[in-house]
């Protein structure tokens, strides 16, 4: 029944019948979260990473309603092009347009419950959505929160972005009983910066450590993911008030705008790029390529 939607590329499907490791990539940081062209040369570059830290790439997305696990260029080179005009979908969209046949790009929700289809435990991406600033008002709380809560894979990032209510977000995992792990820290990174002034659950200091630890998990059948934190590397990382007072000011347009629903995050991300002319786009990239490689190198111990 699966095979009718789900359409797995012959690299990644030969990779998980021999139990090799393989990553998970999203598509709407593509299409909604970098703009055109960087979006497709980091896009190619996440994958040429995790190849040479010795695990398969499965960049995901749906194209013509096919659950695509494994683009090809053109398609990435599509999906980058179209940006905003390409449908973000999040898990209540995911139905809609498989049946219409349409194209859309996966959020950290939808392309979980697409690698887990496929068999691929760990996704490697930017940042996550979490609980919006004024959640209590508007109860503007990503699906992706939710998908952690229920479905097995573990979810490489650099933290959440201050465009959240850090707090709440680790709030809500911990309620619904999602470890949020950090890569050689305790602090939970902020995206841009190393430093949010919260804590994560528990530091790891090894891949090995995290890879035994998602074992743990799913070999005693407890459902749901887990967020592994890993923070922007020094040399890369923002100004904390730089960075603050773009996020500041890019949540009070939206506010302004009447910005709401799934076009929030983009907005955001967007306009923060423009009051930073840049940099925090030069940042975005270097930490997912960072998240790349260490979800590549936890591929590896997991398919020991
Ligand atoms: N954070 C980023 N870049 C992104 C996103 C989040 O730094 O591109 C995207 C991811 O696809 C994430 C989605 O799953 O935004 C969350 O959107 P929402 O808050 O509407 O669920
Ligand atoms: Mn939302």
């Amino acid at each position: 029944m699966l095979e009718k939607y789900l359409s797995i590329n012959e690299d990644v499907k030969k990779a998980l019948e021999n139990n090799m490791p393989v990553v998970a990539l999203e598509s709407t940081i593509i299409s909604h979260g970098m703009p055109y062209p960087q979006n497709v040369e980091t896009a190619l570059l996440v994958e040429d990473e995790i190849r040479k830290n010795g695990a398969i790439p499965a960049t995901i997305a749906i194209i013509n309603g096919k659950l695509k696990v494994g683009l090809t260029k053109d398609e990435i080179e599509y999906l980058g092009k179209e940006g905003l005009n390409v449908i973000k979908t999040s898990r209540r969209d995911l139905p809609v347009i498989v049946a219409k046949k349409l194209n859309g790009a996966t959020t950290v929700a939808t392309t979980m419950i697409i690698a887990a289809m496929a068999g691929i435990k760990v996704f490697a991406t930017g940042g996550i959505g979490g609980v919006h600033r004024g959640a209590q008002e508007t109860f503007d709380i990503s699906a992706d929160l939710q998908e952690l809560a229920r479905t097995n894979v573990a979810v490489v990032c650099a933290g959440a972005k201050s465009i959240l209510d850090l707090g709440l977000t680790l709030e809500y995992l911990e309620t619904n009983g999602v470890p949020v792990l950090g890569y050689q820290t305790k602090e939970l990174p902020a995206f841009y910066t190393r430093k949010s002034g919260f804590n994560v659950d528990h530091r790891m200091d090894t891949p090995k450590e995290i890879a035994e630890t998602l074992d743990a998990k799913w070999n005693l059948n407890m459902n749901g993911g887990v967020v592994i934190t890993n923070p922007i590397p020094e040399k890369y990382a923002m100004d904390y008030d730089t960075i603050t007072n773009a996020i500041e000011e890019a949540l009070k347009e939206a506010e302004e705008k009447g910005i709401r629903g799934k076009e929030s995050t983009p907005f955001l991300l967007s306009k923060v790029k423009d009051i930073t002319k840049g940099a925090s786009l030069e940042s975005n990239i270097k930490l997912v390529l960072n998240n790349a490689k260490l979800g590549a190198q936890i591929a590896v111990e997991l398919s020991k």
